[in-house]
């Protein structure tokens, strides 16, 4: 079938069809939600084509192909991006104006896929963005979650979750396949096999469910590449019990039914701080087998030699959460196929790639031993086993250093017997990357050393990105008409093009033109933030943002000292008013749900920001805007319209972050310690367009080794002082004294994890070079622009090319036609 074409009358025709035969309304009685979805719909007719072409070229080239493993896929809205993507974006418009119907109140209908907590979830959906865009032959899969990343509401202030029920008015960007489910055994035991190969057993599960995919499909830009994104839901394998029901007890009767389904309802809300729940390793034991049961049985021909595997695949392990997959490629291979261990050993060991995106100890995924053994008691053994060998392999290669064998051993015998998921994926994977040169290197030479010590090979890095089209391309329409007016379109597919714009940033008139869009920006951020949150932001504030989930290493405390330090400085007299450079301080960030200290914290600063905001003294000079439910939507609002990028974790603990990314991009200067990918932020940019400040790595590390005490700083820096004890005083709380005021004032002053107190002076300072920077508007924007043309290299084509050379060793496969 040939794709309908890009004509204003075809698109009208393909929309009124869907109007009339898919939603079954005439166009004068249609809602914005029919009109919405047979947008939708009408969008993906176009893509189709190219669809099914591609699913054919994936079944007959049989190309080395990228499977994209992750828990979460953060996608955000659709409809704009699957416009970008097909060029339809201006036969759209011009087809609805024509019909009279208003193409921004149908966006504002949609419902973003919230099917990820943050960055890392963010990430992959750049990746897949990218992955189609180079013509890379993958699949990403994954979890259709029922119900996303919370919805966030703010009652007095604290944070109250309500549920994401993203799917209530219909998802046009899904198709199901219920004829391409697959079962997902659970729980039972192992047993002997009578006669077969002594390395298998049987696996007798007591439980069964089936795993529905739901296919999406990846627009490549502009390039006529479709990729599929395979997304799991859990469906029971019996409605319910017919006999218990007609006994009259109907709960029980669909008890079963629940019980199986829960496992796809709702995606779990921490974000790098994983709880070892049984349900979540339901979910990822059951996107995993699914994932690997398509790929072996659907793509790969009756008659594949697996053998060949390593050919033919790379399973990149997105973090911890797939790695079970690797014990369940074991299983197949061996239990399934009769395979001799060391034969399945030696291909699984060649076709996962593990990503490390993490520093945080506690962050890193730990099973007890207990449960995985009672949810998946093959793979149990499979892993002891896996286990035994490493470990011999490691006394002949430290004979007599037991302590290195127990360092590195996938089982922990303490606290109590458990599986450490980066271990088993360390061994198992090919290579092993970390997200930003920084984390990386600290990956080698800290947390998995030892392992790097016996296998440096493979060790590498592949530092983030972020894709151009979502967060320059259609979230800054202004800023993206000027640069493709300087230096033409080819930036969108090759951002390092953005290099051309640097001669630009010594012309006035192109900087001036810049600002101009900046303020436009804000203009439409206010807009929005008035019509979402009733939020009054003044449009020519310097706009100062802080945006990412809520985590005390992220140090949103440090930013709150700042502030409460200015208004403390501005009330007692000690700063005069008009010395103060009106901002808008920003904060977009959720918290999860049990994580308590981050919950106070949310509290705090909306305390603090009623107190300023209504302070009539400041005369406005001063505001905090806190909207509640930051997501993929809000960003790229937010994100064109910052001045300023805050950026400010402790050295050592931020893998990379990618937010910082997309406000470099967007022309915001940044204001970040030595952390994740802003080393290489301000490498690029250079030292005069990025505000440094706080400890290093190694000094924060010698520092927590030589016994930090806050109180020291506390008591010694007279301005830290007053604002913490401004605080403590209940003045922004009414008097209050106790509940998140008393918390969070002695987790600094007494513990302080992540040495807020310790880089406070060195913020404030950089805080002050920062004003005085602003107050000069022309070298600001001039900083502005360099930040633009010097952040090409943070395109996430850039990372999947680099993980194609690195590790993936696969090649884009262009498409005919
Ligand atoms: C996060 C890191 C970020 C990083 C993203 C994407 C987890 C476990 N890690 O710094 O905290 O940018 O991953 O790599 O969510």
């Amino acid at each position: 079938m040939a794709a309908p074409d890009h004509s204003v009358e075809a698109f009208t025709w393909h929309f009124l069809h869907e109007i009339n035969y898919g939603q079954g309304v005439d166009l004068d009685r249609a809602s914005a939600n029919d009109k919405y979805l047979a947008l939708a719909r009408t969008v993906r007719h176009y893509l189709s084509t190219r669809w099914l072409e591609a699913l054919r070229n994936q079944y007959h080239d049989q190309a080395k192909t990228v499977a994209y493993l992750s828990a979460e896929f953060l996608l955000g809205p659709q409809l704009e991006n699957a416009l970008l993507a097909t060029d339809l974006e201006d036969i759209a418009a011009e087809a609805l104006r024509l019909l009279g119907v208003d193409i921004d109140e149908l966006r504002s209908v949609e419902i973003e896929p919230g099917l990820g907590n943050g960055g890392l979830g963010r990430l992959a959906a750049c990746f897949i963005d990218s992955l189609a865009t180079l013509n890379v032959p993958s699949v990403g899969y994954g979890i259709r979650y029922e119900y996303g990343i919370f919805r966030q509401t703010f009652v007095d202030g604290k944070q109250v979750e309500k549920p994401d029920h993203w799917l209530r008015l219909g998802s046009p960007w899904e198709i199901p396949h219920p004829e391409n489910a697959v079962d997902v055994a659970f729980g039972g035991r192992t047993e002997e096999v009578e006669g077969g190969s002594p390395d298998a057993r049987v696996w007798v599960p007591d439980w069964h469910v089936t795993a529905v995919p739901y296919n999406y499909m990846v627009p490549g830009y502009r390039n006529g590449r479709v990729n599929t994104l395979r997304l799991w839901s859990a469906k029971a394998q019996h409605e319910f019990d017919l006999q218990i029901f007609n006994a009259g007890d109907y709960a029980e009767a669909v008890r079963a039914r629940t019980f199986a389904e829960n496992i796809s309802k709702v995606l779990y809300p921490e974000d790098s701080t994983p709880q070892g729940k049984e349900l979540r390793l339901q979910q990822q034991y059951f996107f995993v087998a699914a994932s690997l049961r398509d790929f072996l049985e659907t793509v790969l021909p009756d008659d594949y030699d697996l053998h060949n595997l390593p050919n033919r695949i790379t399973w990149q392990l997105n973090d911890t959460h797939p790695v079970i997959a690797v014990p369940e490629l074991m299983r197949i291979l061996v239990d399934e196929r009769g395979w001799a261990w060391d034969e399945a050993w030696a291909v699984t060991q060649k076709v996962f790639a593990y990503t490390c995106h993490t520093l945080l100890p506690e962050a890193l995924e730990v099973w007890s031993v207990d449960l995985l053994g009672r949810l998946l008691p093959r793979h149990l053994e499979i892993i002891y086993r896996i286990n035994e060998e490493f470990l011999e392999e490691l006394r002949t290669a430290y004979p007599g250093d037991e302590l290195r064998v127990r360092r590195m051993s996938i089982i922990a015998e303490q606290p109590e017997r458990s599986v450490r998921m980066a271990h088993l994926a360390t061994v198992a994977g090919f290579k092993v990357n970390g997200v930003a040169a920084l984390h990386s290197e600290l990956l080698r030479d800290k947390v998995l050393n030892d392992f790097a010590e016996l296998w440096p090979d493979k060790f590498t890095n592949v530092t983030n990105g972020v894709t151009p089209r979502r967060f320059v391309r259609l979230a800054n329409p202004g800023l993206s008409g000027l640069i493709t007016e300087a230096i033409g379109d080819g930036w969108i597919t090759d951002l390092e093009q953005l290099r051309g714009l640097e001669p630009l940033a010594e012309d006035a008139e192109f900087r001036r033109r810049f600002r101009e869009i900046k303020g436009a920006n804000k203009t439409r951020l206010a807009a929005v933030l008035k019509e979402r949150d009733g939020i009054e932001i003044a449009g020519d504030a310097m706009l100062d943002a802080m945006v990412k989930r809520l985590h005390e290493y992220k140090r949103q405390s440090l930013k709150l000292l700042h502030i409460v330090s200015l208004y403390e400085g501005i009330t007692s007299g000690r700063l005069p008013l008009e010395s103060v450079t009106p901002r808008t301080f920003m904060f977009g960030a959720k918290a999860a749900p049990g994580y308590v200290r981050a919950k106070e914290t949310i509290e705090l600063i909306n305390a603090v920001g009623a107190t300023i905001n209504n302070d009539a003294s400041l005369q406005g000079r001063l505001k905090v805007a806190f909207p509640a439910n930051y997501n993929v939507g809000l960003a790229e609002t937010l994100i064109p319209a910052a001045d300023l990028s805050e950026q400010i974790s402790l050295a050592g603990k931020e893998a990379s972050g990618t937010g910082n990314m997309k406000f470099a991009l967007n022309g915001a200067l940044t204001i970040g310690t030595d952390d994740g990918a802003n080393v290489e932020i301000r490498e690029l940019v250079g030292d005069d367009n990025f505000f440094l400040f706080g400890m290093t790595e190694p000094e924060a590390a010698d520092l927590q080794a030589s016994g930090y005490d806050p109180g020291k700083y506390y008591e010694s820096d007279p301005q830290l002082k007053a604002a913490l004890d401004l605080i403590a005083s209940g003045a922004f709380t009414g008097g209050e004294r106790g509940g998140a005021v008393a918390s969070i004032f002695s987790s600094l002053t007494e513990r302080d994890r992540f040495m807020a107190l310790a880089d406070f002076r060195s913020y404030m300072d950089a805080q002050d070079r920062v004003e005085e920077a602003y107050a000069d508007h022309e070298a600001w924007s001039r900083s502005a622009v360099l930040n633009v043309a010097r952040s090409g290299f943070f395109s996430s084509d850039r990372s999947i090319q680099d993980y194609l050379d690195r590790i993936w060793g696969a090649k884009p496969v262009h498409q005919a036609g």
